[in-house]
């Protein structure tokens, strides 16, 4: 069997990418599962109560011995399911700066930088010939709408937008469907912002430092983060604790207004933070424009590795 799997606790675009190209397997004659571990958030939920469907099964159990891995929306060992072995994996996609490829050594690599990993999906899917059924099509579109802000965030390309143009005459959405999934993952509350957080963090070890930027990605950014400031604060404490981050960051998007704010909470991190971005060493700052995670990242890693050397 062969396993469409993407990282621990899978967004949109990861879940997005295992439905639609386990369908693409199944139908080539390949059996395909689409398996995910970890939780799903608030943006998932809303896609599969739109659509009804949600072909994908919460991994349990040990996988066979002769089971192969298809990894979406990663290409990072750390990030997988740790009992995969890399050299078990047979083809990867994703869409970021990337790390550790080296240990896949069986695997068909597509890695190329455009907004959303879905998009590296459709344009396999188109090249085969293979139109996805109009759930699977929603899930894809949902999957570039969310990865590129609406299109307006910076790693949007060209690529994203004719993948989703053509993912659009496949389906029938409402008019106000972007907004709608972009509320339903700004229903943060006191009682849910550990569990919002927490399952979409993915730490990884630089330079032996184990490190963490947390995301969260809503509409009224700014008064949300107001009202729930000191709930922020005991949250981000504990999830440090918890996971002995030595590094550990928070940027929130706001994803109608098009800004961020990034927050630390120990010197040392802000110091990293200030370094990276070439700005004020404070607590708190917000941006001028949207700051994905992804283009975080190696600004971070290249400050960490300059100390830790
Ligand atoms: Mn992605």
């Amino acid at each position: 069997m062969t396993i469409v799997t993407s990282y621990d606790c899978p967004d949109i675009d990861g879940i997005a990418c295992m439905i639609a190209y386990s369908e693409f397997l199944n139908a080539s004659g390949m059996p395909a599962k689409a398996v995910y571990y970890g939780d799903i958030g608030l943006e998932v939920k809303f896609v599969q109560q739109f659509t009804g469907y949600f072909p994908v099964e919460k991994h349990s159990g040990e996988y066979g011995p002769d089971d192969r891995f298809v990894l979406v929306d990663t290409a990072d060992p750390e990030a997988m399911e740790p009992t995969i072995s890399p050299e078990h994996v047979i083809e990867l996609f994703d869409h970021r700066e990337l790390v550790f490829t080296e240990q896949f050594i069986n695997a068909r690599k597509t890695i190329e930088p455009v907004g959303s990993c879905a998009t590296l999906i459709v344009e396999r899917l188109k090249t085969h010939g293979f139109v996805p059924s109009p759930k699977t099509a929603t899930y894809l579109y949902s999957a570039i709408v969310s990865s590129t802000v609406d299109f307006r965030n910076s790693v949007t390309t060209a690529r994203d937008k004719n993948a989703a143009d053509y993912l659009k005459t496949l389906i029938d959405l409402p008019d106000d469907y972007t907004k709608r999934m972009f509320e339903s993952k700004s229903n943060i509350s006191a009682d849910n912002l550990y569990e919002v957080i927490f399952q979409d963090i993915s730490p990884k070890t630089i330079g032996g430092k184990k490190t963490c930027i947390a995301q969260i990605e809503i509409a009224n950014l700014e008064s949300t983060l107001t009202a729930l400031k000191e709930e922020l604060l005991t949250v981000l404490n504990r999830i440090r604790k918890e996971e002995h981050l030595e590094y550990f960051f928070f940027t929130g998007v706001d994803i109608l207004k098009g800004y961020n704010i990034l927050l630390t909470i120990d010197g040392k991190s802000e110091a990293i933070l200030s370094e990276a971005l070439g700005i004020p060493r404070q607590p708190e700052h917000k941006t001028g424009s949207i700051l994905m995670r992804k283009q975080l990242w190696p600004k971070i890693e290249a400050v960490i590795r300059r100390l830790e050397k």
